[in-house]
């Protein structure tokens, strides 16, 4: 255990200082259950600095994802509030390692939900659907790692911006996805690519969260990326149109601007 919370340390101040660390996997043979607890381990780091928990994220739910970092099982994290992205407003590029942006169906709980659920379950259990785009920052150098290391590193997670709340009555379960960079087109896709209906995800995220009491009223939980992710440089302006939910955008900033007196 004194190890765990040595890992959580070092994954922890690797993701408060933006700086890159060798994977774990490389000088130590940890499982994926070690993997969760050093995950647990580091974000009680961030709640003991004042983040709050407002969700959990899924990850590698579709194809295209699993190709693209070369892990092929679903895997979950833990969002805070101070991961939020104002929407249409900017990250600060500096406070990353090399990041990143998908696009994401996000969830918000109206209700509990907790353990093995069926889908239908899990739909009555949403308040609204949105759409969303997430920030993944592996903390490992080059962007490498195998499953136990980006399980302990809260799975890339890192920020996430969501759009406009709308009906969860409504059949999303294979809308068409266009993630633009300054106007471009830079990755296409569906919500079906998420384990061929995104519900799927959060059945599954009733499962994963059934070890930490599971999903509350008010969490948002994302879907997982339905697409490659596209990678970050600052001065774009990224912007994720969902079929039917709108778009969600956020511009890419150096550094975001200081709110002092003199501005
Ligand atoms: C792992 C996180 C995966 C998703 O949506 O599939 C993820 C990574 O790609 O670094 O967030
Ligand atoms: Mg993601």
């Amino acid at each position: 255990m004194i190890q765990f919370a040595k890992f959580a340390e070092i994954v922890d101040e690797a993701a408060r200082t933006a700086t890159a660390i060798p994977q774990f996997t490389a000088s130590a043979p940890l499982d994926v259950d070690a993997a969760y607890a050093i995950q647990a381990l580091s974000l009680e780091r961030r709640f003991l600095r004042g983040e709050r928990l407002v969700g959990v994220k899924m990850g590698l739910t579709s194809r295209a994802k699993m190709i693209q970092v070369g892990v092929d099982e679903v895997i979950w994290g833990r969002l805070t509030d101070a991961m939020r992205l104002e929407e249409g407003g900017s990250l600060s590029k500096k406070r990353y390692v090399h990041p990143r942006i998908e696009p994401e169906l996000a969830f918000l709980m109206k209700r509990e939900l907790s353990g093995e659920v069926s889908a239908a379950e899990a739909l009555s259990a949403v308040e609204a659907i949105a759409p969303a785009m997430e920030i993944i920052d592996s903390r490992y150098e080059n962007f490498k790692f195998a499953l136990p290391d980006v399980i302990a590193d809260n799975s890339s997670s890192s920020g996430f911006v969501v759009g406009n709340w709308g009906r969860p009555d409504q059949d999303f379960c294979n809308l068409g996805i266009v993630v633009e960079v300054d106007g471009r087109a830079v990755q296409i896709g569906s919500t079906a690519a998420i384990l061929g209906h995104p519900i799927r995800s959060l059945v599954a995220a009733a499962r994963a969260a059934a070890s930490i009491g599971g999903l509350k009223p008010g969490w948002i939980v994302l879907a997982g990326g339905a697409t490659a992710a596209h990678p970050l440089s600052v001065g774009q302006h990224v912007r994720t149109v969902m079929q039917n939910l709108g778009s969600v955008s956020i511009n890419v900033a150096e550094q975001s601007c200081p709110l002092s007196k003199s501005h």
